[in-house]
């Protein structure tokens, strides 16, 4: 789900809670009525363009990235503590967060405090559906024997840690405010990229032989898609985007290459979204949008990656 969706959900949660007489979908729609005007048609002349368009998702992303980095870095209270700046000497005070006290808090090894952690991640996980680290509401580390599940745990655990180090410029393991950000969202810098190429295939390289086949790929999508993934024309299309698209060198197996287009795609992401949602609401086909298409197609503006589904010709990818 894009995170653009998921504040414009969480506004209405608040807004249903305000005004309980409201059905929700009247919420919905009179906050998006309200974000055309305010957000989206910037120049006012009545209508929205792609340019407009990509500006707002891109606002969105960036508003509710910061929003999740500002209450998670809050969270975790960091600590005033000596920099080193680049050239190596005069050190600065700082806020900081170490790796110890991080993994401690993320990861603690008692029941008591799992339950404590698992109720803060599921309030975190309204914010922060694109990132992995959601999957971290789960339960004990190091108990024996050990389980799939505390099993991956302990994948996750030393997934966050290569983040946490390569975030980590001067790799003194204290992150600032701007390496933790990149931890929570490896996907806003090209400084984690292939971070991100790596964990992917982790999680779909079930043979561990390093490439992605497509079985391998299928399970992996039939695992995040909804109920699409009982139509065939879904699979032969999926099966179609790998075979055209993703496995450059026909081989049959996605490579580390092969696997970074897909998972940090060279086009402006904001861009695709926004021209998806302009082909799904424009009726007229004079790429703009007026207030009224965008109300008639609300669904996929409250959730823009409904637009790329349908389009599944595309990327289905958006759950990372
Ligand atoms: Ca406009
Ligand atoms: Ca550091
Ligand atoms: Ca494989
Ligand atoms: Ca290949």
């Amino acid at each position: 789900m894009h995170v653009a969706a998921v504040t414009l959900l969480a506004c209405c949660l608040l807004a249903v809670a305000e005004d309980p007489v409201k059905r929700p979908e009247d919420l919905l729609k009179d906050k998006l009525s309200q974000i055309v005007d305010e957000e989206m048609d910037t120049d006012k002349d009545g209508s929205v363009t792609v340019g407009e368009l990509q500006a707002w998702l891109q606002a969105a992303q960036v508003s509710a990235v910061e929003e999740n980095v500002d209450r998670q870095w809050r969270y975790y209270e960091p600590e005033l503590h000596d920099v080193l700046s680049w050239e190596g000497y005069n050190p600065e005070k700082k806020e900081v967060l170490h790796w110890d006290k991080y993994k401690n808090l993320t990861f603690p090894d008692s029941v008591h405090v799992v339950q404590t952690m698992i109720i803060m991640l599921i309030q975190l996980i309204m914010f922060s559906l694109s990132c992995p680290l959601t999957y971290l509401c789960c339960t004990v580390l190091n108990q024996e024997p050990p389980t799939e599940e505390s099993t991956s745990l302990r994948d996750i655990l030393v997934k966050t840690e290569r983040r946490w180090k390569t975030a980590d410029s001067n790799e003194d393991g204290y992150l600032e405010k701007e390496e933790f950000k990149l931890v929570l969202h490896p996907e806003e810098s090209d400084k984690m990229s292939d971070v991100l190429v790596l964990e992917t295939i982790e999680d779909m390289d079930s043979d561990k032989n390093g490439e992605v086949s497509l079985d391998e790929y299928m399970a992996h999508l039939s695992k995040v898609a909804g109920p699409e993934r009982d139509d065939p024309a879904w699979a032969q299309a999926q099966q179609s985007n790998f075979a055209s698209y993703l496995d450059k060198n026909k081989d049959g197996s996605l490579s580390r290459e092969e696997m970074k287009e897909w998972v940090v795609p060279p086009y402006d992401r904001y861009e695709a979204d926004a021209w998806r949602l302009m082909s799904v609401a424009d009726k007229d086909n004079d790429a703009k949008l007026s207030k009224q298409d965008i109300m008639d197609h609300h669904e996929y503006f409250v959730s823009p990656s409904w637009a790329r589904e349908e389009q599944s010709e595309g990327i289905k990818h958006d759950e990372f």
